[in-house]
């Protein structure tokens, strides 16, 4: 099996988390995402361990991605896991506020970004074969309803579909398609999800013990690296102190 993987969102939480990971095990690693500098500074750490190539890439450009798999140099081109995981939620507040801006950059990365990838990169996998994985990461998001969830969560709602609907077509390839669906955990999220208001990702983070991204890039590891003939349809992780609440009820 090829070890080489390809991350999108490779700049922080997940994504850099998993780089690290997989570089751990020797594995060459393809990095994306759009802060270069960032991709930049994780190749000169992890560079003395694994071959790595990185790209500044907006998964929204459906070109950009094109070219940037085409033009994959040796040996990154014989990949074997892709971790679709650049995303991103706005606008925490009830979608009757909401700014339909939001609403399509959400979309636009979330469902088309991925999309984008996932049908640049496939070719690369079915050339891999038995083995190789697809790890689409979703969210409880995309299966519980909460309030100012809106479109973030019908996204990953899409995610898990769409991983489900590619393990279909892709039976019989040796393909692998997992969705991860993570629950709250600590990384730039909440920071993005607040235009940068750092006191309000503390407060969600503060006196609970979150999943961290570290947490998540082992399960990516573990799927990434179970025996050819085992599928992980869905990982659905949250942390132990997180749970549903009861339905909310509308009383006069
Ligand atoms: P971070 O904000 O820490 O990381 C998000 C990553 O996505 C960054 O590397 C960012 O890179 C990248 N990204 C965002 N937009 C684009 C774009 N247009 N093109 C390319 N890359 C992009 O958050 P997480 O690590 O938590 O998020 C990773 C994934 O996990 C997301 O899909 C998120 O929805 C999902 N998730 C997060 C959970 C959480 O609680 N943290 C729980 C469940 C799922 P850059 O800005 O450099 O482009
Ligand atoms: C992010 C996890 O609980 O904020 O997908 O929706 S949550």
């Amino acid at each position: 099996m090829e070890k080489c993987v390809f991350i999108t969102g490779a700049t922080s939480g997940f994504g850099r988390a998993a780089a690290k990971r997989f570089a751990q095990a020797g594995w060459s690693l393809v990095l994306s995402g759009r802060r270069i500098e960032r991709l930049e500074a994780l190749k000169e750490t992890l560079g003395d361990q694994v071959p790595v190539h990185i790209i500044a890439l907006d998964v929204r450009d459906a070109e950009a991605v094109q070219a940037a798999v085409d033009q994959l140099p040796e040996p990154f081109n014989r990949i074997g896991t892709l971790i679709n995981n650049a995303g991103l939620a706005l606008a925490p507040q009830a979608a009757q506020k909401v700014d339909l801006k939001d609403w399509h950059t959400m979309i636009d990365t979330n469902v088309t970004g991925f999309v984008n990838v996932t049908h640049a990169v496939m070719p690369k996998l079915l050339e891999t074969g038995e083995g190789a994985t697809i790890i689409n990461v979703g969210s409880v998001a995309g299966q519980w309803p909460y309030p100012g969830s809106h479109v973030y969560g019908a996204s990953k709602a899409f995610v898990k579909q769409f991983s489900y609907n590619l393990r279909c077509d892709l039976l019989g390839t040796g393909v692998r398609v997992t969705d991860i669906a993570p629950g709250m955990a600590e990384t730039e999220f909440t920071l993005v999800r607040t235009r940068g208001d750092q006191a309000a990702s503390d407060a969600l983070y503060q006196g609970t013990t979150a999943l961290s991204a570290e947490d998540i890039a082992e399960q990516m590891f573990y799927i990434a690296t179970l025996p050819p003939h085992i599928n992980f349809n869905r990982v659905e992780v949250m942390p132990t102190r997180q749970a549903w609440s009861p339905f909310a009820v509308d009383r006069d």
